[in-house]
């Protein structure tokens, strides 16, 4: 893999997931293939779960790692072509990535979508760019429509915890795994929403989306999934729900209702198989997921979390067996 920001970068997402859980049990056995070479990550938002996890991820692999906020570190980043730089952007993103790449044997790099146009935050305009200039393989730490480490880790979760709760069947039967739209009050990007739906898509799972009118994902994303607007319809017998808030793709990168009522607690607990409960983080207490749900037996969202190192440490080291 000399790119990783799509599921349709992976060749079998089966045997990622099977490398990622090999890595968890045993993780410093691939060292040497690390040695001398450096990861660069580069960061225009913020992070806490990827930033460290890539980097522990890195780090068990015998890499050195540098890490620069470039947002607010770095100078001012033009990222359109053929524009006078008269303004305030300093530094064009052909140089700055084509610099970084001569420091780094391989790059990770964040940047959200504006969510303003989204013909340009769709066509991953930045990100693609970054992957041109630097010249050196890349992972996406989220990118303006995914987030695949994140999605890996998700699916990672979903496997170890299914083949513990059905040692016997785990195979055989797919657990149902349903993506619930939660309120919020700043308007988020899809890109958790799309890349989780994309990989559930293509696992051995049965994947429902449920959202309020208005929310609709780009179908590039949801291909074989169920869609459902009623919640409590779709919750019914869930093994996993994964809670996530999104803005709307079609009046886009607006919020379109106060969503009121759409809160995973105890009482829509109950409408499922006893499923566990995931959020990719940082999750809003008392508005996306309730405390009782988040400091109770079914969260999982602390596997998901510690799951982020292993997924990163899988697609790493995929790319130095190059
Ligand atoms: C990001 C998102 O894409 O939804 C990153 C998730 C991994 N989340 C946020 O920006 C949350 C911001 C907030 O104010 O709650």
């Amino acid at each position: 893999m000399k790119l990783f920001s799509s599921v349709h970068d992976v060749q079998n997402i089966d045997s990622l997931v099977a490398d990622a859980l090999a890595l968890k049990k045993n993780p410093y056995s691939y060292q040497h293939l690390g040695k001398n070479k450096t990861l660069g990550l580069i960061f225009m938002n913020p992070s806490l779960r990827t930033r460290i996890s890539t980097q522990k991820a890195a780090l068990n692999l015998g890499m050195q790692v540098i890490v620069m906020n470039l947002d607010k570190e770095g100078w001012a980043l033009e990222t359109n072509d053929g524009v006078i730089m008269n303004g305030t952007t300093v530094e064009h993103i052909r140089e700055a990535a084509g610099v970084l790449g001569q420091y780094c044997d391989i790059i990770g790099f964040r940047a959200f979508p504006s969510l303003q146009n989204r013909e340009e935050d769709y066509s991953e305009n930045i990100f693609n760019k970054f992957v041109t200039y630097c010249k050196v393989p890349v992972i996406s730490l989220e990118s303006a429509t995914r987030h695949p480490l994140q999605s890996l880790a998700d699916l990672i979760t979903i496997k170890e915890v299914w083949a513990i709760k059905n040692p016997a069947l785990a195979k055989k039967i797919k657990p149902k795994v349903v993506l619930t739209w939660a309120p919020h009050v700043k308007p988020l990007p899809q890109a958790v929403a799309n890349s989780f739906a994309e990989w559930m898509c293509k696992a051995d799972v049965e994947f429902t989306i449920t959202h309020p009118l208005g929310y609709e994902l780009s179908p590039e994303f949801t291909s074989n999934a169920t869609v459902k607007h009623n919640q409590t319809e779709a919750l019914k017998n869930a093994d996993f729900v994964y809670v996530k808030n999104w803005s709307s793709y079609t009046n886009y990168g607006k919020i379109q209702s106060d969503g009121m009522g759409w809160m995973m607690d105890n009482q829509k607990l109950k409408l499922t198989n006893n499923a566990g409960i995931m959020h990719c983080l940082p999750v809003r207490r008392g508005l996306e997921l309730a405390d009782e749900i988040l400091d109770g037996q079914n969260s999982l969202v602390l596997n998901q979390a510690n799951n982020r190192t292993w997924a990163a440490q899988a697609v790493l080291k995929n790319m130095l067996s190059l």
